[in-house]
């Protein structure tokens, strides 16, 4: 080296590879299936009551549950799609209608 050392030493530190912590957090359909006893007016009024869906909504999902054996009524984080669903089905149940419905991960 041709340049006098000045009693420095310079330590350069890469800066740390800033890798995304955050996960997306998983999310969950809740998932109405048909039965041949529940009345329509309860699906559609379930539809509206817990998953916010307008009367025409309403309607349209419960058609389409009556028709193909299930719809999905919302999608939700872990948490909210497990209470949805313990609502839901407790309410059928204390109407003693058959209701049922599950949770699928996205
Ligand atoms: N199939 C029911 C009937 O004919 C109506 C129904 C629709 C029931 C959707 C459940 O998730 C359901 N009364």
């Amino acid at each position: 080296m041709s340049e006098e050392y000045d009693g420095y030493t310079v330590v350069v530190i890469p800066k740390e590879k800033q890798k995304p912590k955050l996960k997306k957090p998983r999310r969950y359909k809740v998932i109405i299936l048909n039965d041949d006893y529940t009345p329509m007016e309860f699906v559609v009024g379930i539809l509206k009551t817990y998953f916010h869906k307008t009367t025409e909504d309403a309607n349209a999902i419960m058609l389409d549950i009556h028709k193909n054996g299930k719809g999905i009524a919302g999608i939700y984080s872990l948490d909210v799609a497990e209470t949805k669903l313990r609502q839901v089905i407790k309410h059928a149940r204390k109407e003693e209608f058959p209701l049922t419905a599950k949770l699928e991960s996205e």
